[in-house]
């Protein structure tokens, strides 16, 4: 082992808390090394990466990497919340003893970094100066070079960003572990990621990808980061923030938002407006995965982003679909691809719904690195890219950026909305005024079962406020959390249920989806300022058809319009009994959420 506290002063980390921190670790992991890295480290690391083969290049400015083929999403079931407190044990956030995982992964851990370098990123969930600065500041540990460079586009980065911050950082440790050897989905699986939350410490072994080993983005970012919400009067979810600007009156509009992984929340968040709508309305991204919430002195709900990058799903990711996203990843954006389909001769890269697929199979591999041309008959067909493939690119590439992005005050809330992928039922949008129903709302969303699932037909897998992978705490808990909070906000935002999913018989999509969302969005502000009456339902608002913005709409689209704005009163009936059973696993969930739930089951009784 060298001599840690030189590699400390060398990188001008004088934070006595966090020296002390990261002394301990390299002991535990036993790395050969210590670096500390920052933002402007990057060019470097890249290069360090290139030239031993974890990363290849994809063109100009550009990079490939792909992880272990066992590695390749979230694994919720490995997956565990650890406090002191049994209290704290929920439905959804696997609750263990701290002690017992403690012990648990400093077993893991010891010894398993051996031979390498432990890199120090200390990082910042949010704009420097925000309010919530002291909960936002943490330092990963890691022994993964590449989970170095995805942290430096995903948050901010720099020794500048802690320094003066005392005791008050996340503690997160990550080790890869021998991934060749972990049991991944096994019985023997040896892979764990504990969020030790009322330590502030996070502790992950055993993957090098996304939300296992960025413990900036999931595991502080949503988990530890609602968990001290909870304490501290504040909110962090798992949404989506867009601002939407009406040129012709000024006025501007931000809208958060909720809908399960892989439901559309990048997509929505990097929108443009139609081509048809474009001469008057204009959207601005602020965040597409995790939203921080918390009430003014003034009584307003104010929201921010604490990323500072995108990890965005590749698949049907083009020009039509998301512009935005194709521009932020073009050449010179420092891009990196993983588990999309790769050309080692001419270094483009491929994902399902990129474009055509390339006819000349010469030089092509697949997400595993399997050569395309030597494929046997039978997997012909097989995707290139892996469907959780994804790309990672910096926010300063988003060509629709927010200007005031980096506003430590943040930007106040109109509008809060929930959508999953739900195929009947659930309309294109339907708008509710009380905060009782907008939190029940959140609570009974959920995305269908597929076929691959236990595929029970419309049955949905409920994934309240699309928190159920990063839920930190008893669900009952919060729920009365999401009303304290909204019981001091006097300027109230409306809330909202989306869905961009149903389906014709012929299983087509009956709304063309992407682009075409901000129409129902621009509905919602219009309603909420009086500007639209909308029709009553049930289970809400919904717009009368002549009230949304229907220029330059396509033909089919026109044709389902109907289908997409109508209850189907006796599918919602069946479902009330599905959202009954669901949240009577939440013992002690607040009166006014049971109260919300009988009065839109009495309404559609009445119907
Ligand atoms: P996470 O990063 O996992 O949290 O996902 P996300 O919620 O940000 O989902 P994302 O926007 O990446 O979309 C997931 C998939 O849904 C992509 O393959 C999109 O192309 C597709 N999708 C997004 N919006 C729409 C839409 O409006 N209509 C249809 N049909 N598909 C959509
Ligand atoms: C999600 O799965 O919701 C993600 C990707 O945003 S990951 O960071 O891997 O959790
Ligand atoms: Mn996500």
């Amino acid at each position: 082992m060298t001599d840690v506290q030189a590699a400390l002063d060398a990188a001008g980390l004088t934070n006595p808390s966090v020296r002390e921190y990261v002394e301990h670790w390299a002991g535990v992991t036993g790395a050969a090394r210590v670096e500390v890295v920052g933002a402007a480290d990057d060019a470097r690391l890249i290069a360090e990466s290139l030239e031993a083969g974890e990363l290849l290049p994809a063109g100009e400015g550009r990079y490939y990497s792909r992880s272990y083929f066992k590695d390749t999403a979230r694994a919720e079931q490995r997956t565990i919340v650890a406090t002191s407190d049994e209290g704290d044990a929920g439905v959804y956030n696997n609750w263990r003893p701290a002690a017992e995982m403690k012990d648990k992964l400093i077993g893991l851990m010891t010894g398993a970094s051996a031979g390498k370098t432990m890199y120090v990123i200390p990082y910042l969930m949010a704009p420097k100066g925000s309010k919530l600065e002291n909960f936002a500041a943490g330092v990963q540990v890691t022994d993964n070079r590449n989970v170095v460079l995805q942290m430096i586009r995903m948050a901010r980065v720099g020794v500048e960003y802690i320094n003066d911050l005392g005791d008050s950082f996340v503690r997160a440790v990550h080790v890869t572990g021998d991934l060749e050897n972990l049991g991944q989905g096994t019985p023997e699986d040896k892979r764990y990621f504990v969020t030790v939350a009322d330590e502030r410490t996070i502790l992950h072994f055993g993957s090098s990808y996304g939300g296992n080993a960025l413990l900036g983005k999931i595991a502080h970012g949503l988990r530890q980061g609602s968990y001290d919400g909870w304490k501290n009067g504040f909110l962090v979810e798992q949404f989506m923030l867009l601002g939407i600007v009406d040129k012709e009156t000024g006025k501007r509009y931000n809208i958060c938002g909720g809908f399960p992984s892989a439901s559309g929340k990048t997509n929505l968040a990097m929108t443009l407006a139609p081509d048809a709508l474009g001469d008057r309305y204009h959207v601005e991204f602020y965040g597409d995965d995790i939203a921080w919430l918390w009430v003014g002195d003034d009584g307003k709900l104010y929201g921010m982003n604490p990323e500072n990058g995108v990890f965005g799903v590749a698949k049907d990711t083009n020009e039509k679909t998301n512009p935005t996203a194709v521009d932020s990843i073009e050449p010179g954006t420092g891009a990196i691809f993983t588990n999309v389909g790769y050309n080692t001769k001419t270094h483009e890269v491929w994902w399902e719904g990129k474009g055509p697929k390339p006819t000349d199979l010469d030089g092509w591999e697949d997400w595993k690195g399997d050569v395309i041309a030597d494929r046997p008959a039978d997997q012909a067909d097989d995707a290139w890219a892996h469907p959780n493939s994804r790309f990672t690119t910096t926010l300063s590439n988003v060509p629709n950026m927010a200007a005031d992005f980096e506003d430590p005050a943040g930007v106040e809330i109109h509008g809060v909305i929930f959508g999953g992928r739900t195929r009947d039922r659930e309309p294109l949008i339907r708008a509710i005024h009380d905060v009782a129903e907008g939190v029940y709302d959140g609570l009974t969303l959920g995305a269908e079962a597929t076929a691959a699932a236990d595929g029970l037909e419309g049955v949905l897998r409920y994934d309240p406020m699309s928190m159920r992978p990063f839920m930190s705490y008893d669900e009952a808990d919060y729920a009365a959390h999401w009303l304290e909070v909204f019981s001091r906000v006097t300027t109230k935002p409306i809330f909202a249920h989306v869905n961009w999913f149903q389906r014709g018989d012929d299983g087509r999509f009956l709304w063309p989806g992407y682009r075409e969302n901000l129409r129902p969005l621009v509905w919602l502000m219009q309603y909420k300022n009086g500007e639209v009456s909308g029709v009553e339902t049930p289970v809400g608002v919904i717009p009368a058809r002549d009230e949304l913005l229907l220029e330059g709409l396509g033909d089919q689209a026109l044709a389902d319009l109907d289908t997409v704005l109508t209850i189907d009163v006796d599918r919602w009936k069946q479902e009330m009994g599905y959202r009954e059973k669901h949240l009577n696993q939440f013992a002690g969930l607040p009166e006014e959420i049971w109260e919300a739930h009988r009065r839109v089951a009495a309404a559609l009784d009445a119907e």
